[in-house]
């Protein structure tokens, strides 16, 4: 059994200053039943415990590492931009340069607004929809999580879902009555609220593949049948691909699934690991923000200097090595098909959901998970168990069965196989 004593430590402390400990709630360990782990360092695919012990990381901050951890590329821009000012509340030519690069990798963005995280990009492009329509309703879908904005979290996923407050209280009863919820891969659902309210929906929003209820795949005629009614009953359809983008392949999730939105949010990967958002799609509705049109958002951070260059160095790495995607796809198949040998082997009950670098593993007697339903039919014990042993084999997993892993870069072969060899131990005791 390692030992834990500092992290523990430093737990206790933090406790008394800090609500909970945590600077976010899924951080605090709190649904796998231990104390979090306080982290002194990374490096390419690992971590490092304030105790001296390292793990092989799958969490990667969430989804932004993609190159893996202090990529010296990134590191480096940071650096020198540092160097010459960190903040000035003016345009900078890093900013035009991001635009232009997002606009390149995803050509469903035309025109593209900077702010500092998912959560902000979300709730801004929801307000620019509203703005823009002249509605108010809006259609999410349980499980998918889109941040901790007021009109996103009803029937919400990640730590809301995990922590048992999927609806939090604080969100007014006159907010969560604008906010419509649908099943997801239940396209029915969705056209039964269009033929309700067939003028007051302003926008439709998901995670276009879900990392947040852990991963789950849109059917393709689900995906599409959404397009085609937000087309015609004049509905935003915003895809939330703050996890997502520029992590299935340089377009996004839209590319691979061939599906174009009308607005598209973007966080993690676009702020290389430094606190970055952004939101974009169609010019004319986005012409609709100030300064150019009357919807309002601001942000004195937005458009960061430190956040645009270690961005913008991630993206053109993405965009310009030659076989990027081929690469993560390659490790992530490895692990993910390893993982389901491993519950083959051993016949043990489970379902391993991948999409390129995304992927989850469910522990569920179901024979696949395809909606919120099926991924709450998980065994969260049985994942918490999981979760501990994995630690002990320096594996770092999501602290939670409803969020997606991730896969980098730096991922080496070695890493991976050691991965589905500490998988197979943990299953076999588990099996008991
Ligand atoms: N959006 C992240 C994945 N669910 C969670 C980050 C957090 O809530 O701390």
């Amino acid at each position: 059994m390692k030992n834990y004593t500092q992290s523990i430590a430093a737990f206790q402390e933090a406790q008394k200053h800090i609500p909970g400990g945590v600077n976010s709630p899924v951080r605090s360990f709190k649904s796998v039943g231990c104390d979090p782990l306080f982290i002194a360092s990374a490096k390419g695919a690992k971590v490092f415990d304030i105790d001296g012990h390292e793990y092989i990381d799958y969490v990667g901050s969430w989804g932004p590492m993609i190159l893996g951890h202090a990529h010296p590329d990134v590191v480096m821009a940071i650096q020198k931009t540092a160097a010459k000012g960190t903040s000035f509340g003016a345009p900078t030519l890093l900013e035009t340069e991001m635009a232009l690069q997002i606009k390149k990798m995803v050509p469903s963005v035309e025109s593209i607004r900077m702010v500092n995280s998912g959560t902000e990009a979300t709730m801004s492009a929801l307000r620019l929809a509203r703005g823009f329509t002249g509605r108010e309703l809006v259609i999410k879908f349980e499980g998918c999580y889109h941040g901790h904005n007021d009109s996103f979290l009803i029937k919400a996923g990640s730590g809301a879902l995990t922590l048992g407050t999927p609806d939090s209280p604080g969100v007014t009863s006159g907010t969560a009555k604008d906010t419509l919820t649908a099943g997801y891969n239940d396209l029915d659902s969705v056209k039964e609220m269009f033929v309700k309210y067939p003028e007051q929906i302003a926008a439709l929003i998901l995670e276009p593949v879900t990392g947040n209820m852990g991963v789950v795949i849109p059917d393709p005629e689900f995906i599409q049948g959404i397009r085609e009614l937000c087309t015609q009953y004049g509905t935003v359809l915003i895809f939330d691909e703050v996890m997502t983008g520029f992590r299935l392949s340089k377009g996004g999730a839209q590319q691979i699934l061939g599906i174009t939105p009308d607005l598209s949010c973007f966080g993690k990967i676009i702020g290389g690991g430094l606190p970055v958002g952004a939101y974009g799609g169609k010019r004319e509705i986005m012409d609709k923000l100030a300064p150019k049109g009357p919807v309002y958002q601001a942000g004195t951070l937005s458009g960061n200097p430190l956040a645009m260059s270690a961005g913008l160095t991630t993206l053109k790495i993405l965009d310009e090595t030659d076989g990027f995607y081929d690469m993560l796809e390659e490790k992530s198949a490895r692990l993910g098909d390893g993982i389901k040998k491993c519950l083959a082997d051993l016949n043990f009950p489970g379902v391993v959901n991948r999409v390129g670098s995304m992927f989850t593993l469910f522990f569920t007697e179901e024979a696949k998970v395809n909606s919120y339903p099926d991924a709450c039919r998980s065994n969260t014990a049985t994942y918490a168990k999981f979760f501990k042993m994995s630690l002990e084999s320096g594996i770092y997993l999501a602290p939670s069965q409803f969020e997606a892993g991730f896969m980098s870069a730096a991922h080496t072969t070695k890493k991976i196989d050691r991965t589905i060899e500490a998988t197979y131990d943990a299953l076999t005791i588990l099996k008991g």
